[in-house]
């Protein structure tokens, strides 16, 4: 899984990204070029598990961030958005647009204007432009296509893209469209980018703090779309946090009104936006978080473990999250009914402990 970084210049995406991956601030390291990097998702959960176990190993789920240079004005002042811009933003899952509410004249915005919701809505109008040209670009071709070779899988194709065509016109991102699994699967080749799951970030400044309530209601109001979270965080303040021990970083926030990190917040909108949970396994050995599809059944996530478990797939032992907690000891979960045997189409639960039973 992949989440992008994407925004004007100088919203703070590296600033954002040097929080997730736990690096000091280095904001020149990386200018024109995108970089990558492998997060671990908090869970605590995951250190309950390990208190309990405590096993040789412990391992995090992870998630990758790709940081991607914003968009710059060029010799017009306008902003300029460029192949490689689009073709960096098109190779993630999900996206999460960075904005900035904090004010600083040392830093120059690019369109010279603070406020949050023009950025929002710059982005939103550019990729509903790039989506509107792939999609009638696509039309024109499967129809030149079906003409020649009478091609009836081509031909079903033409009905959805005709739909998401429909709606893109009207304005509208296609992540507010109803589509069906197979329409789905058959949209997910071409990378559109308004179908893509959205995150908005709002980067505030420690003296802006009473305004994040007002500037969260602009943007809702503006996106209006319950699937798109939006989020505050504080950038700066926070990347100064990082270097000091989890307790003093717990009391600071609590002085600034911050409830949560960015870090935690931010994963877990994105593990919601793209409709993922945990499972663990647990052993003397190795404690693990494994990320998974919400709806996955016990065979998929055997498969996440490793192929092998899929083919071989016998059945699964489950205890849910808190029924562990609660009892401690396999022993006890089967005394107390919460240890169960279940076969390949159970539904994994956010938090299940699993053994594979395999041949
Ligand atoms: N005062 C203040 N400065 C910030 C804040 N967030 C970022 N900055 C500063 O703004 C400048 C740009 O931040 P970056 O994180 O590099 O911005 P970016 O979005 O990665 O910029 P590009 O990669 O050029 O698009 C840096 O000098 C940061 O220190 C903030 O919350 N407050
Ligand atoms: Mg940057």
């Amino acid at each position: 899984m992949q989440i992008g970084l994407v925004g004007l210049q100088y919203s703070g995406k590296t600033t954002l990204f040097n929080i997730l991956s736990g690096k000091e601030n280095e904001p020149n390291a990386a200018i024109d070029k995108a970089s990558i990097e492998v997060v671990k998702v908090p869970d605590e959960r995951l250190n309950v598990l390990t208190e309990i176990f405590n096993p040789k190993k412990e391992v995090h789920a992870t998630i990758e961030v790709y940081d991607i240079p914003g968009l710059r004005t060029g010799d017009d002042g306008k902003l300029r958005i460029t192949n490689s811009f689009l073709s960096e933003v098109k190779n993630n899952d999900a996206l999460f647009y960075v904005v900035r509410q904090f004010k600083e004249d040392s830093v120059l915005h690019p369109m010279n204007k603070i406020e949050p919701t023009e950025d929002i809505s710059f982005l939103e109008n550019e990729f509903l432009f790039y989506d509107l040209a792939f999609l009638e670009n696509r039309i024109d071709k499967i129809k030149r296509e079906v003409m020649k070779t009478k091609d009836d899988k081509l031909k079903r194709e033409i009905p959805l893209i005709e739909k998401c065509l429909h709606h893109v016109e009207k304005e509208k991102p296609l992540r507010t469209l109803e589509l069906d699994d197979a329409e789905l699967k058959i949209l997910s080749g071409y990378q559109l980018l308004t179908l893509k799951p959205l995150v908005i970030a709002i980067n505030f400044d420690d003296e802006s703090i009473d305004k994040v309530d007002e500037e969260l209601k602009k943007a809702k109001e503006l996106v209006n779309d319950e699937n798109v979270k939006i989020i505050p965080f504080f950038a700066k303040l926070e990347l100064e946090l990082t270097n000091l021990t989890d307790e003093d970083r717990k009391m600071f926030m609590e002085d600034y009104g911050i409830k949560e990190s960015a870090l935690s917040k931010i994963l877990k909108a994105s593990y919601e936006a793209l409709g993922l949970q945990s499972f663990f396994t647990v052993g003397e050995d190795e404690n693990r978080a494994w990320t998974i599809k919400k709806n996955y059944t016990a065979q998929d996530a055997a498969g996440v473990i490793h192929t092998d478990f899929y083919n071989k797939f016998i059945r699964a032992e489950v205890v849910g999250y808190e029924d562990f907690v609660t009892h401690k000891t396999f022993a006890k979960c089967k005394e107390a009914g919460v240890w169960k045997l279940e076969g390949k189409e159970y539904i994994v639960q956010d938090g299940d402990i699993l053994n594979i039973r395999h041949s």
